[in-house]
């Protein structure tokens, strides 16, 4: 169990886990010098059962807030320490605000100093306490008086603290290993150390990480946890980590790096947060306040755009997105608590919903609907209420990084929703069945209202689809559930064109007997098939009626465009191919020359010359400088057909 000091400057917290566990936790000069904490301090209890009691002491004093902020982070428990002297003072009141926003609920209060008043006047300092509890929204918490110099009620102090250790429920370790560093020093013939509070999931010794900040990859060489070496450290334990990584040293790394499996390794500048304002303050937190976001044991600058309503009035809560200018690492769930611009007082805080979050459309009422979705705490139900709302299917990635989920966890969760997986990663999605049979219908729709609208064309093409479906879906979820219509008969295709079996082509008569003649005179038995304007002639029509009759053609895939007023019927384009093939069969290297191929099936150059070109832009064959080789086989086109 971690447990963290918190209250005013001066009200006894260095003297308090001194007097618990032996440890001056004022290590720095200065602080030892003035007698004032400035920075964190580290110690820990061992308990008869062998279970370990950390403690972090922070910084009391309204300067170092930032300090303390990366101290709680994380932490089980609160120690309110509160002079009996002095009574509740403005960092008593702000480190509780700081408790609140990060959600620390469990706190014990430390009323210090009592051989400096009288027994009489204990009760009233008790009262002035328990009364701003209560107006703070806490009921009562268990107050301990001691004195810590001489040891008076240390004691007690330490069975309670036993206690809760030992009824602690386990935290549960999930996800993927995530530490805020707190620390980073190099030591003597160690090499460089990294502390800090573990969020989630474990770490192995000679696990490999990344220093999420610097994008850097580590190989952890030893971990520490409270001093003693073990083979592995999990979510809930401050541990030491040694580690060594290519160009990463002391001064590379800040407090507020997270050490990370690297899969989490997704930076992000927009987060949609669910956000509260303090009652303490005295006006609306207004649209684009430039604030000090602290998250994990990170701080950096913030403007929040509120998504709704304007501003947040004190004492309310409200949806907004926190903007921040350089790249910041964050998941759902995690708390933070803003300050103002000058750090000189907290405002607000709350609890992240979308860390990858866009500009787009963030405050459209359907954003807002599916961010009141994503605020529930289970992440089971969050990804039922998204992929029942969204037309297009969860993006799984983002949802998993974002949620901490490894795959054998999210797979999970999908099995016991039953929803459907569709596409490969990283596009693949995942639809209630619902709303999957609906895309169906949606398209069916789609397509028919294109035959509506162009009776002449075989069909709709992707990009006809997804002009008509108005919502934007993802081309390959697109793809998929076409090729699923065409297995189930629900649709047809030709080529890249999707058709409803219903789907007849508007073609006349005249052109229908156009197309026929056309075709056998554009592949004649023998030589080089005749021009565009040759074939008119012979047919005895215009060429811009033959043109417009072999348009319908291709439309039906029988004539293929091979170049530029190059229409060639698709058999004879398949026959070429067989020769291509033929020809690269009998070549030791399998090329063959542009002559080769004239030679082998007796036709003109220019002719060709395009067809080449064509079979390079199918990707049939490819070019190996002056001569070409074959890319795919052949039996590929013959199964498309
Ligand atoms: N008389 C008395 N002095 C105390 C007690 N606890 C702390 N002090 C003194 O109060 C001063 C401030 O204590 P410190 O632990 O540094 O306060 P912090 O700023 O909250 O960490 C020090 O001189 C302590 O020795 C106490 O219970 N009784
Ligand atoms: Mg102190």
């Amino acid at each position: 169990m971690i447990v963290a000091t918190s209250g005013h400057v001066d009200h006894g917290k260095t003297e308090l886990i001194k007097a618990l566990t032996g440890t001056n936790t004022d290590r720095l000069p200065e602080e030892k010098a003035r007698g004032l904490t400035v920075d964190l301090g580290f110690a820990y209890n061992i308990l008869p059962d062998g279970g370990v009691l950390g403690f972090v002491d922070v910084p009391g004093h309204e300067k170092f807030i930032r300090n303390m902020l990366a101290g709680v982070a994380g932490i089980d428990l609160a120690l309110l320490v509160i002079a009996a002297d002095d009574g509740v003072m403005p960092q008593t009141r702000e480190h509780l605000a700081i408790l609140d926003l990060l959600g620390i609920r469990n706190i014990i209060i430390v009323l210090t100093k009592i051989d400096r008043v009288a027994p009489e006047d204990l009760s009233a300092v008790s009262k002035q306490v328990n009364d701003f509890l209560k107006e703070q929204g806490h009921r009562d918490h268990a107050l301990y008086p001691v004195c810590a110099p001489k040891g008076i009620g240390i004691e007690a102090l330490k069975q309670e603290l036993m206690f809760r250790a030992k009824s602690r429920k386990p935290k549960v370790v999930c996800g993927y290993f995530r530490m805020a560093i707190d620390r980073a020093f190099n030591l003597k013939g160690v090499g460089l150390i990294v502390t800090g509070m573990i969020f989630s999931g474990t770490v192995n010794s000679a696990e490999s990480l990344t220093l999420l900040s610097l994008g850097a990859a580590v190989r952890v060489r030893e971990i520490r946890v409270h001093n003693q070496v073990r083979a592995s450290a999990k979510a809930g334990e401050r541990c030491a980590l040694s580690i060594v990584g290519r160009g990463v040293g002391e001064k590379s790394i800040k407090r507020g790096t997270w050490l990370a499996h690297s899969d989490l390794h997704v930076p992000t500048k927009r987060m949609d947060v669910n956000l509260h304002v303090l009652k303490t303050e005295t006006s609306p937190l207004k649209h684009w306040t430039p604030t000090h976001l602290h998250i994990g044991s990170d701080h950096l600058p913030a403007r929040v755009a509120v998504l709704s309503g304007g501003n947040i009035l004190p004492g309310a809560s409200g949806l907004a997105q926190l903007v921040l200018p350089h790249d910041a690492f964050a998941l759902c769930g995690d708390r933070f608590v803003l300050r103002d611009q000058s750090a000189q007082r907290t405002i607000a805080g709350g609890r992240i919903i979308d860390p990858f979050s866009s500009k787009r459309g963030r405050a459209k009422p359907s954003r807002i609907a599916i961010l009141k979705a994503m605020s529930k705490e289970n992440t089971a139900a969050v990804l039922q209420a998204l992929a029942t709302r969204s037309e297009c299917g969860v993006q799984l990635q983002p949802f998993a990084i974002s949620h901490n989920l490894p795959s054998d966890q999210i797979d999970a969760i999908i099995v016991s929703l039953g929803l459907l997986r569709v596409g490969d990663a990283p596009k693949e999605r995942v639809f209630c069945e619902s709303r999957w049979r609906g895309l169906m219908d949606l398209i069916l729709n789609a397509i028919g209202s294109i035959h509506k609208s162009k009776p002449k064309s075989i069909g709709a093409s992707i990009e006809d689809i997804q002009v008509q479906l108005g919502v934007y879906f993802d081309e390959d979820i697109l793809k998929l559930a076409l090729k699923i219509m065409i297995s189930k008969k629900r649709i047809c295709a030709n080529g890249s064109w999707f058709y409803l079996p219903s789907h007849n082509i508007d073609i006349s008569e005249k052109e229908k007997d156009i197309l026929t003649i056309a075709t056998n005179i554009l592949a004649p038995d023998g030589g080089t098939p005749p021009s565009l304007q040759q074939a008119a002639q012979q047919i005895g029509t215009d060429v811009s009626v033959l043109e417009k009759t072999l348009k319908i053609g291709v439309k039906l895939g029988d004539i293929i465009l091979v170049g530029k007023n190059r229409y060639v019927p698709s058999t004879l384009v398949l026959n070429l191919k067989i020769r291509a093939e033929k020809l690269a069969s009998k070549s030791v290297d399998g090329l063959f020359s542009t002559s080769d191929f004239r030679d082998e099936v007796s036709m003109g150059r220019n002719f060709i010359i395009d067809v080449l070109e064509y079979f390079d832009q199918v990707g049939f064959t490819t070019r190996v400088g002056d001569l070409r080789r074959l890319r795919r086989p052949i039996t590929n086109d013959l199964v498309k057909k």
